[in-house]
């Protein structure tokens, strides 16, 4: 239960509301405790006693009742639906937030599946217990115990068949209910499991497609989806039984006291109307339980996704910002010392071991290396997306830890393997970092990233639609507007990792000039698979199994360096090599 009355602290800014709502119910509750009663005395004393003022003056004062109670309870389902919206969207903001600040590491633990279900399912699901907690948290024992010592004013005798009733209804409804639980637990599992095929599947449609693998795909999604029914099933099916068997027990309760009360009306000792009055408090009590369980049921369940949104906000980021370091500027002088680095760390293995470099600021630097080589984590440490295992890692003679981990993020920018582009226009996505940078400069940068001309080839231009996922675009476009957007956010150290893997030699070579000639003073790192790219470099590190094995201008790794010399030459005969 803690996890769900930790979350309740979001209902404070709306603590109106989440006083209204139960506040209001109180009217209803007013409501069902008295018109069994007045009911009784309409019948009693009006019909019994042929007294016409009577009876018109309690149709009166139910007709009041009635609609007070109305009102009051559709004002409790607006202020509860009001609180636990804002409160459950308040939530919902968190979360993202929370996975938005999360660290590679984390992400690349966590399923996105799992975050999904976090904030669409189980947020719901909070959201929707916290509205039936405002309306009923109050009515059930007030209806309850305003029930039961209604029916035993109106007959002692008769009340006894609560003693036996009671406890046989909860000790039953509990049973099922507890049954229940884990069934609706394991139901948000499966949902989870299905988000995650869906999830892979929709991202990665077009290469199930082009290997024909959509059978094998469904198959998944089947099996997932069958499981999900099996226990959706089951957990339903126990609910559905608890209505049948409350049913049996109001029944049997409601014949047991037409029989016995009936022998005490022929015997004077009691009135009609009390008859049908006690019969009502009687199922109200019965519906009373059947309700609590039900909250009880809808309780647990949501613990469970009260759990999995906490456990969303206790993941800790394993990269401590705690020094926050600012300067305006960076000059972009890199300095690596010593430095190990594993993804996983503790298990020993190293992706990159014992680097030792060091790069002058307005540097052009290459990084070359067969895939696999360590190319992409050794730049993804310079942006501090993930800490070093062993050594230390400094940016103008400052450990890269000291730094606020914003400042590093803005200053040392990022131009993607796989570039990602929002949806929205090619305009939205140049300005992504800036929203202020005039369409000038915009267009300026465009042409030294090469993006300018093909732009120019869409139509509405710069306004041209980029779909979900930039599917409407080549590679190498999508390569160039992630160059142009990395230049616009104005970087003191850029790195480019393969960024002009899909753009044609030419067109690398003109983006290539435009870099030396306008971003001549920020440090540059280059991957590249292409020797070409990185020729004209002031330097060119040259990586191996995680290793640096060459750091020097390419003439003189040309002449000494043997697994250079060995890319050169698998290159050239490639014809790759034309500038
Ligand atoms: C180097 C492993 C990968 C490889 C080694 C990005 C990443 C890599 N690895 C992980 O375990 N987790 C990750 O998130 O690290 O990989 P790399 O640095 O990506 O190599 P590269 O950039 O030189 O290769 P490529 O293909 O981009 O040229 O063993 O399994
Ligand atoms: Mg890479």
């Amino acid at each position: 239960m803690k996890n769900l009355i930790s979350l309740l602290k979001y209902l404070k800014p709306y603590k109106k509301w989440a006083f209204l709502a139960p506040l209001l119910i109180v009217f209803e509750v007013i409501m069902d405790l008295c018109m069994p009663n007045i009911m009784a005395n309409v019948i009693n004393i009006g019909i019994g006693e042929n007294n016409t003022n009577y009876i018109v003056f309690n149709i009166i004062l139910m007709c009041i009742l009635t609609i007070l109670g109305i009102l009051g309870s559709i004002g409790s389902a607006y202020y509860a639906a009001k609180a636990s919206g804002y409160a459950s969207a308040d939530i919902r903001k968190k979360v993202f937030e929370k996975i938005t600040n999360l660290s590679f590491l984390n992400l690349d633990k966590i399923k996105t599946g799992h975050l999904i279900t976090v904030l669409t399912n189980d947020i719901t699901l909070i959201g929707e217990i916290i509205m039936y907690l405002l309306r009923l948290i109050f009515r059930i024992p007030i209806i309850l115990v305003g029930s039961i010592l209604m029916a035993i004013l109106i007959s002692p005798k008769l009340s006894i068949i609560l003693v036996f009733i009671v406890p046989i209804t909860t000790l039953v409804v509990s049973i099922l209910m507890k049954k229940a639980f884990p069934k609706f637990q394991e139901v948000q599992e499966r949902v989870d499991d299905v988000n995650t095929v869906v999830r892979e599947n929709v991202s990665g449609i077009r290469v199930v497609k082009a290997f024909v693998n959509e059978n094998y795909e469904i198959d998944k999604f089947d099996k997932a989806n069958k499981k999900l029914r099996q226990i959706s099933v089951k957990a339903i099916r126990i609910i559905n039984v608890t209505m049948p068997v409350m049913m049996l027990f109001i029944n049997i309760a409601i014949v047991f006291v037409l029989w016995y009360g009936g022998i005490e009306v022929m015997n004077k000792d009691m009135l009609i109307g009390d008859i049908i009055a006690f019969i009502q408090y009687l199922s109200n009590i019965l519906t009373s339980l059947l309700m609590a369980s039900v909250v009880i049921v809808m309780l647990s369940h949501s613990e469970a996704s009260a759990l999995r949104i906490n456990e969303v906000f206790n993941y800790k980021s394993d990269l401590k910002n705690t020094k926050k370091y600012k300067k305006s500027k960076l000059k972009g002088k890199i300095e690596f010392q010593n430095v190990d680095f594993s993804y996983d760390q503790g298990s020993g293995n190293l992706v990159l071991k014992n680097l030792n470099f060091v790069i002058d600021p307005g540097q052009t630097i290459g990084i070359v290396g067969s895939t696999g080589s360590g190319k992409t984590s050794l730049v993804s440490l310079i942006g501090r997306f993930y800490d070093i295992t062993k050594g230390k890692i400094l940016i103008d003679g400052v450990n890269i830890k000291d730094y606020d981990l914003n400042f590093i993020r803005k200053h040392v920018v990022f131009s993607l393997q796989q570039p990602v582009l929002f949806s929205g226009s090619i305009k939205d996505n140049l300005k992504y970092t800036n929203k202020d940078i005039s369409d000038d400069e915009m267009i300026k940068v465009s042409k030294i990233a090469c993006v300018h001309d093909f732009v120019m080839e869409k139509e509405n231009h710069y306004d041209y639609k980029i779909e979900q996922k930039g599917t409407n675009l080549s590679g190498g476009q999508k390569q160039r507007i992630s160059l142009a957007r990395a230049l616009l956010s104005k970087p003191d150290i850029l790195v480019l990792d393969d960024t002009t893997s899909a753009v044609d030699i030419n067109t690398d070579l003109a983006i290539r000039k435009g870099l030396k000639k306008f971003y001549n003073d920020i440090t540059i790192l280059m991957i590249s698979s292409r020797i070409s790219t990185v020729i004209n470099a002031d330097k060119i590190i040259v990586l191996d199994e995680g290793q640096i094995v060459g750091f020097d201008t390419h003439d003189k790794l040309l002449k000494e360096n043997k697994v250079y010399q060995a890319i050169y030459k698998s290159q050239i005969k490639d014809g790759d090599l034309d500038d």
